[in-house]
């Protein structure tokens, strides 16, 4: 068995954070705004790549604290923490050698707030993971998802010079992660996907890949979106829901989960025998939402005082 899968069978519940330009947009383009998925709202608008990468000249999360981020998770009774390193916006939020299109080259804030979030949690002994949009990447000419600017894909172009070079940097530069969260697999055939899965292993054998990096090679299994199974199921897996009604921060969506609404949750997952990954989307200061904060605590206050641990 991998040995990843001990902490993560024991973990029950996982903070899920949506983290991108799209946080900033805050589920408005143009004079309209938009309800749900507020990280799709690229696609949504077929923005054009190079208008939607304006938005990064102007992302300056100066408010983006690590510490309280790993503190109200380990409040929350958190047990591990997947943040997104890049979206299908294609947008890296962390300092990436691969690309200029990342928060260290092409916003005026000028550090890396992954390096800060892996430290954070490290420290607070949270284990870390990255999602990873390693297919669809609506910014490059290659990339799966964008037809509205670019056609005549070569999508083994994409993987080569940009997905797995990136995979290679985050497996690389952020200490050891508890896992890798793949997304929407597409363009590679099982034998592709198990070569460019067996280069990664190397470097970190006890890091964890979701399931969604395609073909069934993945280590554990993920459920649908707010989706939980009916009945008790074997092996490791993961439910994922989001606080609100999107994953990425939608300013006037304030239909957030009660404490007892995610405690119900909780129990219902734990009682199949798998973890509950909950998401959270900051805002594009790097806040996150009051009332996420708020609900959080108050779910880490009741599981300290009837919680197994
Ligand atoms: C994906 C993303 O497209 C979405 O923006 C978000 O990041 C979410 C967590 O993951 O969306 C999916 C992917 C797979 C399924 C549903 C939504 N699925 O298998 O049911």
């Amino acid at each position: 068995a991998h040995p990843g899968l001990k902490w993560f069978r024991e973990a029950k519940f996982g903070l899920f954070i949506h983290w991108g330009l799209y946080s900033k947009l805050a589920g408005r383009w143009k004079d309209s705004s938009y309800y749900g998925s507020g990280e799709w709202i690229m696609y949504r608008t077929k923005a054009p790549a190079t208008e939607y990468a304006k938005v990064a000249q102007t992302f300056n999360p100066t408010g983006f604290d690590a510490a309280e981020w790993a503190k109200t998770a380990k409040e929350a009774g958190i047990k591990y923490l997947v943040v997104t390193a890049k979206h299908h916006e294609g947008f890296s939020m962390y300092d990436s050698k691969v690309t200029d299109f990342d928060i260290m080259d092409a916003s005026p804030y000028k550090k890396d707030p992954m390096k800060a979030l892996a430290a954070a949690c490290k420290a607070q002994g949270i284990p870390f993971g990255f999602y990873y949009s390693q297919f669809l990447d609506w910014h490059e000419p290659n990339g799966g998802g964008n037809n509205w600017d670019f056609k005549n894909k070569d999508y083994q172009e994409y993987y080569r010079t940009k997905s797995v070079p990136q995979l290679k940097e985050l497996l690389t530069n952020y200490g050891p992660l508890g896992l890798v969260w793949f997304d929407m697999p597409g363009g590679l055939t099982p034998e592709q996907t198990k070569l460019m899965i067996d280069s990664l292993r190397v470097l970190q054998p006890g890091c964890l890949f979701s399931s969604r990096v395609g073909h069934d090679l993945g280590d554990y299994r993920d459920f649908g979106d707010s989706e939980v199974p009916p009945v008790p199921i074997a092996g490791a897996w993961e439910s994922i829901y989001t606080h609100n009604d999107s994953w990425g921060y939608i300013q006037h969506d304030l239909n957030f989960k009660s404490p007892r609404e995610i405690i119900h949750l909780l129990s219902n997952v734990a009682s199949k025998g798998g973890n509950l990954m909950l998401n959270v989307g900051p805002d594009g200061n790097g806040k996150w939402p009051a009332y996420s904060v708020e609900y959080l605590k108050a779910t880490g206050k009741w599981l300290q005082t009837y919680g197994e641990s």
